[in-house]
């Protein structure tokens, strides 16, 4: 039997005595707040199959201009941490954003950090600090912390595109905040994926000295295939083909809080992740499959959104026998890093 009192066991005067001078017992809630086993946990395991979303996100076109919504996103919210608190998992916030053809996106920055991995459509474009970077289907784009953007689109179908934020921890900082100004109107010229970062391990000499936290903005999913199936071909087959997203002047992860990495499940795999303490999020860019976590099974078709919280055992199948499968990633686990209890454990 726990030694641990419970507040019952107190008095009620005491007890109000202490609410009156707004103070608290520790003991009876020592062992939920820091727990010996298991983390309390909230978060459930989730999953949206994209054609439900993709209605609802294109029926929002019809109901809301785009100059009242300034975003028009729906977002994906996690049952277990309430659905008004928008949050997919306790620090990712995932969105579906619609942009429609000949709209503006209004430029705005905020202390919040963003990724944007475009889901459908052509045409769609983020202009970040002036520099204008085009969004293809499996384009990863980021909008880190502070840096102007705003949002266009030149195509002539819908674009929608997955936002993920760390806006739920921001937002519990009491750190939320935006600025507006004026659409920045960039020209159109190759971003610096197409020139500076063209490929790994050759930088324009002068970045060596250059302060630049975020030097990249776009990482065309053209290349980041290219990347994973020639991986594929040079990994051992029980080892995950895995690439994460980085820094290509420091190597490092692209933003503080959130990390983004691609996976390639070869036809037929089987990739049992373990259990992480970080909490994640895959997006199907390619193929189909299903994802085991913890005692849920979800299976999944190209754009689908699946939650994988943190302390979860997943295992990823990919059930075609002949198509390879493309997934990413978003964690929190550059956070955990840096807290210094990332773990990855059975
Ligand atoms: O596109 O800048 O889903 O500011 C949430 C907040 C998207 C954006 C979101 C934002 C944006």
């Amino acid at each position: 039997m726990s030694k641990l009192q419970s507040a019952t066991d107190l008095p009620d005067k005491y007890l109000s005595a202490l609410a009156s001078a707004n103070l608290q017992p520790l003991w009876p809630s020592l062992r939920t707040l820091i727990s010996h086993g298991a983390p309390a946990r909230s978060s459930i395991p989730m999953h949206w199959n994209y054609p439900q979303v993709r209605e609802l996100l294109i029926q929002a076109g019809d109901l809301t201009p785009i100059e009242k919504a300034e975003r028009r996103v729906l977002v994906l919210c996690n049952p277990g941490l309430g659905i008004d608190n928008l949050q997919a998992t306790p620090s990712i916030y995932i969105g579906l954003q619609l942009i429609l053809p000949g709209e503006d996106a209004p430029n705005h920055r905020h202390s919040p950090s963003a990724i944007r991995l475009i889901v459908e459509g052509t045409g769609g474009f983020t202009t970040v600090e002036g520099e204008r970077l085009p969004m293809e289907p499996g384009d990863l784009i980021l909008t880190p912390s502070g840096l102007w953007h705003e949002h266009g689109h030149t195509g002539s179908e819908p674009v929608i595109w997955m936002d993920a934020l760390d806006l739920p921890l921001i937002y519990y900082l009491e750190t939320s905040q935006a600025q507006e100004a004026p659409l920045q109107h960039a020209p159109i010229r190759p971003d610096s994926s197409q020139t500076k970062f063209r490929r790994a391990g050759l930088l324009p000499y002068s970045q060596l000295h250059d302060r630049n936290p975020y030097p990249m903005l776009r990482y065309p999913w053209k290349e980041a295939r290219e990347a994973l199936t020639e991986l594929a071909g040079a990994t051992d087959r029980d080892a995950l083909v895995q690439l994460a997203y980085v820094n290509p002047i420091t190597g490092e992860e692209c933003l503080p809080i959130l990390g983004i990495s691609a996976l390639m499940l070869r036809p037929g795999e089987s990739a049992d992740l373990g259990r992480r303490t970080c909490s994640a999020v895959t997006h199907v860019i390619e193929g189909i499959g299903s994802s085991e976590i913890d005692d849920n099974a979800f299976n999944w078709n190209p754009r689908d959104i699946t939650v994988i919280p943190p302390h979860a055992s997943c295992t990823l199948h990919n059930q075609s026998s002949s198509k390879p499968a493309f997934l990413l990633m978003v964690d929190d686990a550059p956070l955990h890093r840096k807290l210094g209890f990332y773990r990855e454990y059975r």
